[in-house]
């Protein structure tokens, strides 16, 4: 349509369409961003007094032009009319012609701009030819909701006769149980025929029995008919059970299918993945690379746990289920406890963090924190020696094994491989979108970022995972103006290295959104006075006032005045120097609220990652030169999360707000803490925030790239709250209500375990199709990832 369009109006006004790409071609800079180009045309119109070609179909098209590229004799531009949907155009200065090319042509271009000339043997990757005979879901608004489409798909199958539907589910029961012992059942039933009349029978038999009878008081008798333990504990949960099977057996329907496979029982261990980073318990949050995932982590088994327990418990079992936590030991693991090998997890009955070491090729264990872009060479061996531990520890194979950002998903990947297990994958955030031309420009990036690993390990074990669950519908395919995470791994170039034709597809049914929580023990509204820890009301003032406090700059010359609150890890990309410099340069801001920002430290020489003393120096500088030490104070605290949650309700008492940011923030977990807690706030438009936040009812989004907008905003929203009464509580009750509907841990567990067992049903039905993907992955991991991985070791 898009297309058709444009082609018209070259068609009727060839001599605007010519003068406007001359004017693109006049400009500096050949790499063109859409919002520059978009920006250039404003301007082109203005000076040209041709406004109307803003709202033609010319004007349409580089509205929603996503980047482009300008050469002596073509203009190459990729149109993203909307979600998922790419163009990839030509316009040709000599002959005026514009055309489609491939996207291989476009990365072409690309690649010939950077190195100057044409690589035609440079190695294509193209996951696309295996996924032809898989099915796909075609609809925008599906994606994110991969296993609904699953569920339909494979109900059709059930009431097909010839694709043996029925026989793949009465095969993949015969399959489950728990040291030494089956489940569902047993050798009496031999066909599905005979599962049929055994469930009828079933059926029968319980309607006789006492309606408080368990399963061990019919077991004798279920055994005899077939049954072993698993179909529930109560007779009403067994009889359930029979029946939704019976049902799905005779007029097979997605939400049967999906209820059935759920109450199999099959999830007694997990193994979850998280190498980088200091993982622990205390003292380790705002430390580099360790921040959000540890929460994440830490929150997800404890709910994980209860449920399972109790979907366990409801099926009649007594088995206790384990998880593991598996992250990197750190000998030198300064205030932390990341050199202890064995930790229990507080809160849990069954859930332990296990520390395996990175080691050298010799073997010796490398005793210092490493960066999360440089820890490629080693995941492997770490893979090795985590099967075997998991192993140890365990007794058995786990059930799933998560997976968490790049290096956490491709030892998942290797593990699952191995272990013949349902692989799960949370990316967290991906580093590809946060900067900017990282694939174009990986080499003069590589030193630091090692992009090369990064990249290509995310391809391996997004391509590899069973499904992938993220926390937001834009992680995986964007927004209208903004491309998603995985999205950008669709097609992609890395100049002399690889050419991505078809890296992932946003439309794969793997993906499903399952939003984390916020632990609602620590972050409940400021208002719920019961809970409130006010003990500790004399730390947080020693926090916000004392002169004495260590690692701390700056404090407050007038105390009363509200507190604008943003905590963070001292990234470039979370940009808490930005939020100081917008606050230092607008002077209404500074005389309405006070700042206190909590990140890293402020001492540069106590920092080892490059990037965070990037942000302490600059933001000491901005201190100095905008005299903010009776205004800003800057914590280089670690707190704990009983103190971090009664803080943000200490600051809700004196009507104050939070402020994320962020230039792109994946998802956020500081901005639903704030707002379970009751504060305001504002955050960043890019990224997760966008989703969590409805503007102005539960918050505010800002654009991490005007701050002194951004700083606008907030005053006003400050001093209407002074002037109209309930302004404030009414953002407060709005961002309280929208983490309560929205983000719950006990929703987020209910839904990872029914996406386990579906997905893990769905692996097993699948593996043979599967096995093309997995062969060509193993040879992209080996020929490629492994000697990229290497270069990193050797430097
Ligand atoms: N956090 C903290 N102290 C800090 C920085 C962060 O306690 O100095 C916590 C914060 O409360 C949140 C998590 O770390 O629970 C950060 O998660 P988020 O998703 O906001 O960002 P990430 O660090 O994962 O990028
Ligand atoms: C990593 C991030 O950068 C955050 O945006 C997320 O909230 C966090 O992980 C937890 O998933």
């Amino acid at each position: 349509m898009i297309l058709e369009q444009l082609r018209n109006y070259l068609q009727e006004y060839p001599e605007t369409f010519e003068q406007v790409f001359q004017s693109f071609q006049d400009r500096k800079k050949n790499l063109i961003l859409g919002g520059e180009l978009w920006d250039d045309l404003v301007e082109y119109c203005q000076d040209n007094n041709q406004n109307e070609i803003l709202s033609s179909p010319l004007g349409s098209a580089i509205k929603k032009t996503h980047e482009a590229l300008r050469t002596d004799d073509f203009f190459y531009f990729v149109i993203r009319p909307k979600v998922a949907t790419w163009y990839y155009l030509c316009f040709n200065f000599e002959n005026k012609t514009l055309g489609e090319i491939t996207v291989t042509d476009f990365l072409k271009a690309k690649e010939r701009f950077v190195t100057g000339k044409d690589d035609n043997f440079l190695l294509e990757i193209d996951l696309a030819p295996f996924e032809r005979d898989f099915p796909k879901m075609n609809q925008v608004r599906s994606i994110g909701h991969g296993v609904e489409f699953l569920n339909r798909r494979f109900s059709s199958r059930l009431a097909n006769i010839l694709t043996k539907g029925d026989e793949l589910l009465f095969n993949f029961l015969r399959v489950h149980g728990y040291a030494g012992e089956s489940f569902m059942i047993n050798g009496k039933i031999a066909n599905v025929r005979e599962l049929r009349t055994a469930l009828v029978s079933g059926m029968e038999f319980l309607d006789g029995q006492q309606s408080d009878a368990e399963w061990e008081d019919v077991r004798k008798d279920l055994r005899n008919l077939g049954f072993e333990a698993g179909w529930g504990r109560s007779i009403d949960g067994i009889k359930k059970s029979f029946s939704i099977l019976a049902n799905l057996l005779e007029a097979p329907d997605y939400d049967n299918l999906e209820q059935f496979l759920g109450r199999i029982p099959m999830i007694f261990n997990v193994a979850i993945l998280s190498p980088h980073g200091f993982f622990g318990q205390e003292n380790v949050l705002g430390l580099p690379d360790t921040g959000g995932q540890i929460v994440y982590i830490l929150d997800q088994v404890k709910a994980l746990e209860n449920e399972m327990k109790k979907r366990i418990y409801n099926q009649g079992l007594n088995i206790q289920p384990e998880i593991l936590i598996i992250t990197r030991l750190i000998p030198e693991a300064g205030e932390t406890s990341c050199n202890e090998p064995e930790e229990h997890v507080i809160g849990t009955d069954n859930v332990r963090i296990i520390r395996v070491p990175f080691r050298e090729k010799d073997g010796t264990i490398i005793p210092h924190w490493i960066s999360r872009f440089e820890v490629w060479p080693y995941l492997e061996g770490f893979a090795r020696e985590v099967e075997k531990t998991i192993l140890d520890k365990l007794g058995r194979r786990p059930d799933l094994i998560i997976g968490n950002y790049s290096d956490g998903n491709l030892v998942a990947t290797l593990l699952s491989n191995s272990l013949k297990v349902t692989q799960c994958n949370i990316a967290h955030a991906l580093e590809k979108t946060k900067y900017l031309y990282s694939a174009l420009y990986w080499k003069d990036m590589e030193q630091q970022y090692h992009f090369s690993c990064q990249f290509t390990a995310d391809l391996i074990a997004m391509n590899s995972a069973d499904f992938i669950i993220t926390s937001t519908f834009q992680e995986i395919a964007g927004s209208n103006d903004v491309v998603g995470q995985y999205e950008s791994y669709g097609a992609f170039s890395m100049p002399e290295l690889q050419r991505v034709i078809h890296g992932i597809d946003v439309f794969d049914p793997k993906f499903n959104i399952v939003s984390p929580g916020a632990d609602d023990t620590v972050y409940f509204p400021y208002t719920n006075g019961e809970l409130r820890h006010k003990d500790l009301h004399d730390d947080i003032e020693k926090l916000l006032f004392d002169s004495n406090e260590k690692d701390c700059r700056g404090g407050y010359s007038d105390a009363e005045k509200p507190i604008l609150f943003s905590m963070a890890r001292l990234d470039r990309i979370k940009n808490l120097s930005g939020l100081v410099e917008l606050y230092a340069q607008n002077d209404k801001l500074r005389e309405l609220t006070n700042l206190l920002i909590i990140g890293g430290t402020v001492h540069p020489d106590n920092s080892g990652d490059e990037e965070e003393r990037d942000q302490i120096y600059r933001i000491h500088q901005l201190f100095d030169e905008y005299n903010l030490d009776g205004q800003v104070r800057w914590l280089g605290k670690r707190l704990g999360k009983n103190l971090s949650g009664e803080l943000y309700r200490y600051i809700a008492d004196k009507r104050g707000a939070f402020v994320q940011p962020a230039f792109f923030e994946a998802f956020g977990l500081t901005v639903i803490e704030a707002m379970a807690s009751g504060l305001p706030t504002f955050a960043t438009q890019y990224g997760g925030p966008l989703e969590i936040i409805v503007n102005t009812e539960s918050g505010f989004h800002i654009n991490p790239n005007h701050g002194d907008k951004t700083a606008i905003r907030i005053a006003e929203f400050f001093e209407r709250c002074k002037t109209e009464p309930g302004h404030w509580e009414k953002l407060s009750r709005g961002a309280i209500a929208r983490v309560e509907e929205r983000y719950t841990w006990t929703r987020y567990a209910k839904r990872l375990l029914s996406l386990t067992c579906i997905y893990g049903f769905w692996k097993y039905a699948t593996d043979l199709e599967r096995q093309e993907t997995n062969r060509y992955l193993e040879m992209l991991y080996h020929l490629q990832y492994k000697p990229l991985a290497e270069t990193v070791r050797k430097e």
